[in-house]
């Protein structure tokens, strides 16, 4: 089992400053778990409205001083989980060492993540192509880390109608992306069915950010 092999292999860059770091959680995956558990403890996966009044069949929760939310009134970041009216689970210091050392792999130095937006999909969720910017600053990276059943990541360009590139991401892989790459649009195919061995029929993504 790859869990068990903490397998990762070179870094693949997909662009000037977007890199695949293959298996890069996987020796952090048993510190990860647990702390994981607890932000959705605190914090429960919940279907968000878009502004247009659909509801986002991706399933969302967040930890840090921020959280991404959206509902009728747009997509913004906002301190407090609207579920409860608290504060969002604080950032796990794994999660905080993950992203410094990914997005140092990948050539940006003191990244201190204060937002993470954790997805979780089931077998024929999609994320339809966007772009991420209700961040403040866009000179910093983001840092994504795919758990769970595998994806394919849909990696477009500036505009929404350039075509897109197909990128596999497996249980344990890392991209980092900032710079002239970091407005790139991108989405997520329907999720295929399976089983990971560990997180079952499902695939769990979180995004480390610097938002405010
Ligand atoms: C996902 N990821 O992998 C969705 N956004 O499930 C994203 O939307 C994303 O991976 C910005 C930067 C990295 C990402
Ligand atoms: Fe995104």
């Amino acid at each position: 089992m790859q869990t068990e092999l903490f397998t990762s292999s070179d870094p693949h860059w997909l662009g000037k400053q977007v890199v695949v770091l293959p298996g890069f959680v996987l020796d952090r995956f048993e510190r990860l778990l647990p702390a994981l558990r607890q932000i959705v403890l605190a914090a429960p996966f919940r279907n968000m409205t878009t502004p247009g009044g659909r509801t986002i069949a991706v399933r969302v929760t967040n930890c840090g001083e921020l959280g991404w939310i959206s509902d009728l009134h747009g997509y913004r970041y906002s301190p407090v989980d609207p579920l409860s009216g608290k504060p969002w689970p604080a950032l796990p210091e794994v999660f905080l060492e993950l992203a410094r050392s990914a997005a140092h792999s990948a050539g940006f130095e003191d990244f201190t993540a204060d937002a993470c937006l954790i997805n979780s999909y089931l077998p024929g969720n999609r994320l339809t192509l966007h772009q991420d910017r209700n961040e403040r600053d866009f000179s910093q990276p983001i840092v994504s880390v795919s758990l769970g059943l595998p994806a394919t990541f849909l990696l477009g360009g500036h505009t929404r109608a350039e075509r897109t590139q197909r990128v596999a991401l497996q249980h344990g892989d890392v991209m980092v992306w900032g710079g002239e790459d970091r407005l790139r649009f991108h989405g997520i195919l329907p999720l295929q069915d399976g089983r990971h061995p560990v997180l079952g029929a499902r695939r769990i993504n979180f995004t480390l950010r610097k938002a405010g």
